[in-house]
């Protein structure tokens, strides 16, 4: 277990004062159990977790953590790839689980409020039950918060058809990191009165302020749904067949690629079961989703590749669910082999096949014992190249595969973040302008820097 540091004395006991002996928690093992990110990478210390319930409280605690010099890190369902969301020098977590209140939906805007802390699946449940649904749908739904997934613009499953929690936001409450709260949820879709903070401090990462509600626009639940696992010989034959069906599918909600090795390994470790008599190199797993059966459209659109080796198709929930294990059980499975180094990149669509057959090499140059899994939303590009059997703090693999992607013009981080996993190489991306912008704006907001000292500029 991480040693723990200590909490000021003084700073303590304001805390305590101000959330109760609930909203302060300095028990070593719960609070252990918040300074380890999902995937074992990375491990901080910090001397509490604090719990505020509501917006005034997390404004009470940014005023005491700023006047007594103490860093804070916000933190969601902590699931988050890029250790973002752990202390990593001696911060408090601030955990915003509490603020998960759901106000009903607005049927006729189609929006809804909900608090930072709120779950995803939760949210999606009480949106379903009006045939709409939050636009954005990941595997870790069961954990991740919606403040988490603005805070890191999460994509996801569907970004193809929707995009990601950026294009949805409709209005944010924050405490920002100078202590003031901003409120702006009327969910107006026409409101150009100066700054989008909204936009600003989506993808933030927690750096600017703690986002405490946040208001999100819906979309209608399709009817019909189709879902189909095509197998292809080649990387570009998967590639090509979805740029295709982008094209002639309308109703194309999700496009994911993996490997057959990949299969292999959900297969062996998890309760997956391969649909074919016969292992393949690539798959592609798509969604249909729409008003109408999809089914006779996705027939044509799959018989009309050549490349296809082999093709199953789910119509109802059970075997929609066991095809889509396939692709959501990837992470779990890895994590079973080891703490994996994550490089979730995107990739310039002409790139990308010749990327995937090419990156295995790159990886296997910078550690040759290491594994490589490669899966991900092939329709946006965004590979998630998964490299197990490197020390956590080896960092020879990210730097290969990073400069490697940034070469081809490529982004160093699709959807999961920065954090700090990847703030060495930010640079790639960013010009010197940019990210002079960046720390102008960041000490704007945050002029003590207590947010997040650790992660992205
Ligand atoms: P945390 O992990 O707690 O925090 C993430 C970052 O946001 C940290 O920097 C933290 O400081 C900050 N933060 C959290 N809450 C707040 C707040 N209220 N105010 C300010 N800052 C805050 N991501 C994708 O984009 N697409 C996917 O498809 C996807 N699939 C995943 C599947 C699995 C199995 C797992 C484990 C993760 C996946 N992720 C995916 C990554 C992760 O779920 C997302 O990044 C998610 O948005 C994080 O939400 P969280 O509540 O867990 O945030
Ligand atoms: C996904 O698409 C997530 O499943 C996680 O973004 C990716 O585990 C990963 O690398
Ligand atoms: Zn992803």
């Amino acid at each position: 277990m991480a040693e723990l540091v200590r909490l000021p004395a003084s700073a303590h006991a304001e805390l305590l004062e101000l959330l109760g002996p609930e909203g302060l928690v300095t028990d070593a093992q719960v609070v252990a159990s918040h300074l380890v990110d999902w995937t074992g990478r990375f491990r901080g210390t910090g001397p509490a977790v604090l719990r505020p319930r509501d917006t005034a409280e997390v404004a009470g605690v940014v005023a005491v953590c700023r006047r007594h010099g103490v860093a804070v890190v916000p933190q969601g369902g902590n699931t988050g790839l890029v250790g973002g969301s752990v202390p990593h020098e001696g911060e408090v977590v601030l955990s915003l689980r509490r603020l998960a209140a759901i106000e009903p939906v607005a049927e006729r805007s189609r929006q809804i409020t909900v608090g930072a802390g709120a779950v995803l699946a939760v949210v999606q449940a009480a949106t379903r039950r009006h045939a709409l649904d939050v636009p954005v749908d990941l595997g870790a739904r069961d954990s991740a918060t919606v403040g988490g997934m603005v805070a890191t613009n999460a994509g996801g499953l569907q970004v193809l058809r929707h995009g990601s929690m950026r294009r949805h936001l409709k209005g944010i409450e924050a405490v920002l990191g100078d202590g003031s709260t901003i409120s702006h949820l009327g969910g107006l879709d026409k409101d150009n009165t100066g700054y989008d903070l909204a936009g600003l401090l989506c993808g933030s990462e927690g750096t600017l302020g703690v986002i405490t509600a946040v208001r999100l626009g819906l979309v209608s639940r399709p009817s019909h749904r189709v879902t189909a696992l095509v197998a292809f010989a080649s990387a570009a034959g998967a590639v090509d067949a979805v740029a295709t069906w982008r094209r002639s599918l309308p109703d194309l909600e999700a496009a994911e690629l993996f490997t057959g090795d990949g299969v292999g390994l959900v297969c062996r470790t998890g309760g997956a079961r391969d649909p074919f008599e016969r292992r393949h190199p690539w798959y592609v797993l798509v969604d249909v989703a729409g008003p109408h059966d999809p089914s006779d459209d996705l027939a044509a659109a799959v018989s009309s590749i050549d490349d296809v080796l082999d093709v199953a198709v789910a119509t109802d929930e059970p075997r929609r669910a066991a095809l889509w294990a396939l692709r959501e059980e990837h992470t779990p499975a890895i994590n079973t082999l080891g703490a994996p180094h994550k490089l979730d990149v995107t990739l310039p669509l002409d790139a990308l096949a010749a990327f995937l057959v090419d990156v295995p090499r790159t990886v296997a140059e910078a550690a040759p014992a290491a594994t490589t899994w490669l899966f991900g939303h092939v329709g946006d590009g965004n590979v998630h190249v998964n490299v197990v059997g490197v020390a956590p703090d080896d960092e020879r693999v990210d730097e290969a595969v990073l400069r490697h992607v940034a070469d081809l013009g490529g982004s160093i981080s699709a959807e999961h973040g920065i954090g700090v996993a990847k703030r060495r190489w930010l640079h790639l991306n960013r010009s010197e302008a940019e990210l002079h912008a960046f720390r102008a704006i960041r000490s704007a907001l945050d002029p003590d820097h207590i947010l997040n000292p650790a992660v992205l500029v």
